[in-house]
């Protein structure tokens, strides 16, 4: 054995297979968490709700914002206390998360973003370890967790967020060698453009990675409110979108907030395709959802955008739209990470919005469907 072991030591072809070997053991860590996802992690309170409700806080029945210290910090024991709320795992791109992860093989999605050390974390990290779904946490041990009161009123859902402990998520988490190396393996990156309110530079250091890399970024606008009061961080991120994802009310502000001159959905997702690019390997692709009208899809420079039409479903069973364009974008993400087609893709997405709008908030059917 010990000429063997000074074989090794000295013969090329033994060092490079010891240091591919090594290499696969480092790799098993890691290896497999394709999709990495980047945002805020929140724990829903949602309830049932009236016009009073909304009127006593401010809220318009459709919105989503954040919570003002003045006004709406009584909102959560209100909800808690007088409307039956319920707790339910939330945060839009950890939604997405959960949802990519619904639909793909064990270990394929890591999520990332700021929490507290408190009750409300852990019934996240409950949810998500329920759904297969990795999560690692930037932990801040005196802020608690975010949450988000939602009233649900119709088919309409107000949400008002209190961010907490996900306003506190830095540079220094993403770049902790573990994370980092969480990054670098991961084939394709998803970030809530909601987090453009917490870490701008987070969201600009997966941009570089993606481009440098020819991974696939792709974006969700989120809220009108991200385009309308977030538009610099938003537009410096913009050449590295390869996927755009937004619904007709976001691309309605985009629109107006980057005076495109029009309210056509359908030109403004030609517009959103068309942006300058970072990354010339892939052409741009804009999809915006439209609730029950079909899903539009412009591709960087293609003339003809197209339409897709949504899986119907009989309105009594609907239980609420809260979750549903979180849930398309993790079919979406599904899909584009197994390498199907751009028109598959946007069919799991509106496989996994029709199965999410059946269930209480933004959750997905146990036991589980297959696509
Ligand atoms: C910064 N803000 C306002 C937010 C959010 C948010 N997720 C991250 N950041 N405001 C609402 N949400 C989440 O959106 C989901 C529905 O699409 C809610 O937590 C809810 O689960």
């Amino acid at each position: 054995t010990s000429s063997s072991q000074q074989k090794r030591g000295t013969n090329p072809f033994y060092r490079n297979q010891l240091h591919q070997n090594r290499r696969l053991s480092n790799m098993a860590s890691t290896k497999g968490y394709k999709l990495l996802c980047l945002e805020n992690p929140l724990l829903d309170i949602q309830a049932f709700g009236n016009d009073a409700l909304l009127e006593k806080y401010g809220l318009k029945a459709n919105d989503a914002i954040l919570a003002d210290p003045e006004k709406h910090l009584d909102l959560y024991e209100d909800l808690l206390n007088n409307y039956d709320a319920k707790l339910i795992a939330g945060g839009a791109a950890q939604n997405t998360a959960r949802g990519a992860q619904y639909m793909l093989p064990a270990n394929s999605v890591v999520y990332l973003g700021g929490a507290g050390d408190d009750k409300y974390s852990a019934i996240l990290r409950d949810a998500c370890k329920q759904a297969g779904l990795r999560v690692e946490y930037r932990v801040d041990p005196k802020i608690p967790t975010g949450r988000c009161g939602v009233v649900i009123t119709g088919h309409n859902r107000s949400m008002c967020t209190d961010l907490g402990a996900a306003n506190h998520y830095d540079l220094e988490h993403l770049k902790r060698p573990d994370i980092w190396a969480l990054v670098e393996e991961a084939e394709a990156y998803y970030i809530g453009g909601y987090h453009f309110t917490v870490c701008p530079p987070a969201i600009m250091e997966l941009a570089n990675q993606a481009a440098s890399k020819n991974k696939p970024f792709i974006l969700s606008l989120s809220a009108p409110f991200i385009p309308q009061f977030f538009k610099e961080p938003l537009d410096a991120s913009a050449p590295y979108w390869d996927y755009v994802i937004g619904n007709e009310t976001e691309a309605a502000a985009y629109a107006e907030s980057h005076e495109l001159g029009t309210q056509d959905v359908k030109e403004i997702a030609k517009k959103l395709a068309n942006l300058p690019k970072a990354n010339s390997q892939r052409k741009r692709v804009a999809i915006i959802t439209q609730g029950t009208e079909p899903t539009l899809v412009a591709v960087q420079g293609e003339d003809v955008v197209k339409e897709i039409p949504v899986h119907e479903i009989p309105k009594e069973k609907i239980n609420d739209t809260n979750g549903a364009g979180d849930a398309f974008a993790g079919g979406f993400c599904a899909g584009i990470v197994s390498g199907k087609s751009l028109d598959e893709s946007v069919d799991m997405g509106q496989w996994l919005a029709r199965l999410s709008i059946q269930e209480l908030g933004p959750s997905y059917p146990f036991p589980q469907q297959t696509y």
